[in-house]
């Protein structure tokens, strides 16, 4: 008989296939499944070729080629698909074998299969990949959730396909249940507010001061220089820029059609920040922007009829730009911020036992929101555990009120132009809400007391009050 596979994953798409190939190029031989065959039997003639993979044709052939306890892991589409396999599965299964979703199922659903499978004395996990097709090839970031012995189990395997950085690889135990998807649920809410950002920085250096797309570049590519925006979406945000399409000649970037969609895990970050009471208005800001984005046509026929301000920029251009790099720069701290409370609430409503600076850890590298500020937000989680907000930890404070002044200008003069800067003004309102000893939502209460003795607080004494207000 044939040797039994260490691993084995199910659905050959692009993230299973790059995955597949990261795993057995790791030395875990692996056995792969997918639906369609053809998947599998291309896969098995190109990239595949020579390699340690045993392809299989029948779930029931899939299983018998691991070794015990088998580990799968499953990499179909999110939602139905999932169930459907797992129905499927499961009579296959002996008790103490592990099946890990890596696809972005929402959390909810992983918390659900993880005490189904529990019942029939299977492992269930939750994992959160990312990276995109290159981060699975060689080195993603890793979030997996669930069962603390099955992570345990898959430990060795996990370490070593995932990216390496200075400090280790990107993949730590994430907690149990729906912990995994969760935490990859709000990373990708925070990659939304991330390109929103960059989004907006473009629009403000093409249309407040009429950069070109090489100008662009040069511009992102030097944020990517220093230290405070060096990432992987300013670095990939660069190279856009300096695109040409082969059959026109121009920027490629420039005849994309401007609408985003919007669905799975940002969306369901809002929804959920909604659910915990914790605002996330930069990453709402983004969702929000993508779907305005949607109304392509109506905005078409709007922009004839409604005529924004015939105000033009007339400062310094390179002052400008370098206050667009302290707006994005304080915005996306802001972002970050928001994303980390959001984290916070998330492990202490469902027990998930969280760790912020392993969390900032993993992200340093293999995917998509890999940057370097996720070393600053990691120490200073390090310093203080539990600091309740990143802006109030005192590198952060410091270098926000010192770029405040920039961030407030570039605000300012998108407003006067009439160049929308959702997410970033977003920021903006929270720093300056989150800073405020005293809102106006005194205010708010009175009236709330006015029209239905909702009934309010006061500063100067103890108890619940209501008055009759009607007086007039
Ligand atoms: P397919 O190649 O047969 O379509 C992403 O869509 C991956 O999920 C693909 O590998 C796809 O298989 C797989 N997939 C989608 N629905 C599935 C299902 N109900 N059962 C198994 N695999 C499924």
């Amino acid at each position: 008989m044939a040797a039994l596979a260490k691993v084995g994953l199910i659905g050959l798409a692009v993230m299973g296939e790059n995955l597949a190939l990261n795993i057995e190029r790791n030395g875990f031989p692996i056995a792969v499944y997918n639906r369609t065959e053809a998947k599998t039997k291309e896969l098995m003639a190109t990239r595949a070729k020579g390699k340690n993979f045993i392809p299989t044709f029948t779930l029931e052939a899939f299983v018998a080629a691991l070794e015990p306890p088998r580990k799968i892991i499953i990499l179909v589409k999110a939602g139905a698909p999932v169930d459907a396999l797992l129905k499927q599965l499961q009579p296959l299964l002996s008790p103490g074998d592990i099946v890990i979703d890596g696809g972005n199922s929402l959390f909810t659903d992983t918390e659900r299969r993880e005490k189904e499978y529990a019942q029939a004395d299977l492992n269930f996990m939750g994992m959160g990949v990312s990276g995109g097709e290159e981060g699975a090839l060689w080195g993603p970031s890793l979030m997996p959730g669930g069962p603390i012995v099955a992570y345990q189990a898959m430990e060795p395997i996990l370490t070593k396909i995932a990216a390496q950085v200075t400090d280790g690889p990107c993949v730590t135990y994430i907690g149990p249940g729906g912990a995994g998807h969760y935490v990859k649920m709000v990373h990708n809410g925070i990659e939304y507010g991330d390109m929103q950002l960059i989004a907006e920085a473009y629009d403000l250096l093409k249309n407040v001061v009429g950069l070109t797309p090489a100008e662009i570049h040069d511009v992102f590519k030097s944020w990517n220089q220093g230290e405070e925006l060096q990432s992987f979406l300013i670095e990939i945000t660069a190279d856009i820029f300096t695109y040409i399409d082969p059959e026109t000649h121009q920027p490629l970037v420039e005849l994309i059609l401007d609408k985003a969609g919007q669905k799975g895990t940002g969306k369901w970050t809002s929804q959920n920040a909604l659910d915990l009471g914790i605002a996330i208005p930069t990453i709402n800001a983004a969702i929000e922007s993508r779907i305005i984005s949607s109304f392509k046509d109506q905005r078409v026929a709007a922009s004839s009829v409604l005529t924004g301000p015939s105000h033009f920029y007339t400062g310094d251009k390179q002052k400008f730009i370098d206050s667009v790099a302290s707006a994005l720069y304080c915005a996306k701290v802001c972002s970050y911020a928001q994303g980390m409370a959001l984290l916070a609430a998330a492990s202490s409503e469902y027990k998930y036992n969280l760790t912020l600076t392993e969390l900032s850890r993993i992200w340093k590298g293999g995917c998509i929101i890999r940057a370097n500020l996720l070393d600053k937000i990691q120490q200073a989680f390090k310093h203080n555990p539990l600091l309740p907000n990143l802006l109030v930890d005192p590198e952060f404070a410091q270098e926000l009120t010192t770029k405040q002044e920039q961030w407030r200008e570039v605000v300012a003069t998108a407003a006067k132009v009439g160049v929308p800067c959702t997410a970033m003004s977003a920021s903006l309102g929270y720093f300056d809400s989150y800073r405020s000893e005293r809102l106006p939502l005194n205010l708010t209460q009175a009236q709330r007391d006015f029209f239905g003795a909702h009934t309010y607080e006061r500063i100067d004494k103890p108890g619940s009050f209501h008055t009759e207000w009607n007086i007039r």
